[in-house]
């Protein structure tokens, strides 16, 4: 079984993840789990702190000359603004005023009432999403684990603040996201990113925050991965828990969504060819198959990976801490007041993106080892190659 923690306050010294069931053999470095670390730090619309961090790793156990051992891999990404923050957030002796007006749409009320805090720091800290550093460094380990299977995940933005870029019809995964790599708001259109751009300048200038929307693609992927047979193996299923425990994610969809509510079964339902695809394959390429021409099951049926890509979307909301004041009421006054910070994202959006790649790269390896499982990769490549075979002679 792969599992993962992570561990960190947004201002605490550091940001701790531990990966469990990596098997032995992968090829990780702090090279490789930096990149994608400096994806995330990316993006129009971020605000001061992101000035003061500069996402590195520090692998302190599990790898050893550069391979998996096997053992629990320990990612640590230190905090550089913790310089400035060690008094507040000491775990020993220290000092703060207690924050006690709850923003709306924070975590902030709901938290100190369950833990009965009176400081809403105690929870602010953990709901941040500076925690995210922590998945997309798990996510590149699970990364470097799919690419030797020729899997790969792919993101991008395609709405922000209500400017929407729609993809031309047949354009694959691959274009969009090598064009979203080379935008500030990885969004694959120059023209929407252009417009996207004004109206995240729009909100900062009124104190206001926009949200988006992103998509995930996965590429390569066996049929086979999740099941059928009991509820919370279902891919479809995992794959938007893992989204939607991202911070601010308040909607997900896989394949064509909700429109596939108002839309008649035989304009939604991929049919079903077998022959040559000519689309390539890694578990099968350029062989006859089963295949499909169109995809708005997003590659899965059935909670299983149906052999398409997986095409997955994501809803960010806007970011709650806002320059503009709403109403509030106090925690120890209960006095109304309007909540005025001073430091903020505008807008989040890209870097959501990434950590959705990240989060869907650990759940497709998780369901991967499930199905091809070994303590070796060479023990999985071999149960992986036992399937092939038997999927090729169907
Ligand atoms: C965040 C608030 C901001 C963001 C932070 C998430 O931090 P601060 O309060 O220090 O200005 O910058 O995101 C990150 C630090 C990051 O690395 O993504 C929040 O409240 O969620």
């Amino acid at each position: 079984m792969l599992r993962y923690l992570t561990g960190g306050e947004s201002h605490g010294r550091i940001l701790t993840a531990v990966i469990d069931g990596m098997p032995a053999g992968i090829g990780v470095s702090p090279s490789h789990i930096n990149r994608e670390l400096k994806r995330r730090q990316a993006g129009y619309g971020r605000g001061g702190r992101q000035r003061i961090e500069e996402d590195r790793v520090d692998i302190t156990s599990g790898v050893r000359f550069g391979k998996t051992l096997g053992s629990p891999i320990t990612l640590q990404i230190p905090n550089l603004d913790w310089e400035n923050w060690k008094e507040k957030m000491a775990a020993g002796k220290g000092s703060a005023a207690a924050v006690t007006r709850p923003r709306p749409g924070h975590a902030d009320l709901a938290g100190a009432l369950k833990y009965f805090s009176r400081d809403i720091r105690d929870i602010l800290e953990r709901s941040s999403a500076r925690e995210t550093a922590a998945r997309v460094a798990v996510g590149a380990a699970a990364k470097r684990m799919l690419a030797l299977f020729g899997i790969r995940v792919l993101s991008w933005v395609v709405g922000i603040g209500g400017v929407s870029y729609r993809a031309g019809a047949g354009e694959r995964p691959e274009e969009l996201f090598s064009r979203a790599e080379g935008s500030v708001l990885r969004c694959p259109g120059k023209t929407a990113t252009s417009k996207m751009k004004k109206i995240i300048d729009l909100a900062r200038n009124r104190g206001d925050s926009v949200g988006g929307v992103f998509e995930v693609a996965v590429t390569g992927v066996p049929p086979g991965l999740g099941s059928h047979a009991q509820w919370d193996r279902k891919l479809d299923g995992r794959l938007a828990m893992a989204l939607m425990g991202i911070q601010a994610i308040k909607a997900v969809e896989v394949g064509m969504g909700f429109e596939a509510s108002s839309t008649p079964g035989s304009g939604v339902h991929d049919e079903i060819f077998y022959g040559y695809s000519g689309k390539g394959c890694s578990y099968w390429p350029l062989e006859r198959r089963f295949f499909r021409k169109t995809n708005n099951a997003g590659g899965i049926e059935g909670g299983m990976s149906n052999g398409e890509p997986i095409l997955l979307r994501a809803a960010m909301k806007p970011i709650p801490t806002l320059y503009k004041p709403l109403r509030s009421a106090d925690l120890l006054t209960k006095r109304p007041f309007s909540a005025s910070v001073e430091r903020s994202d505008v807008c989040a959006v890209p870097a959501a993106s990434v950590v959705g790649e990240a989060v869907v790269a650990f759940e497709i390896a998780s369901s991967f080892l499930e199905k091809f499982g070994g303590d070796s990769i060479r023990e999985v490549r071999r149960n992986y190659r036992g399937y092939l075979k038997q999927i090729k002679s169907f």
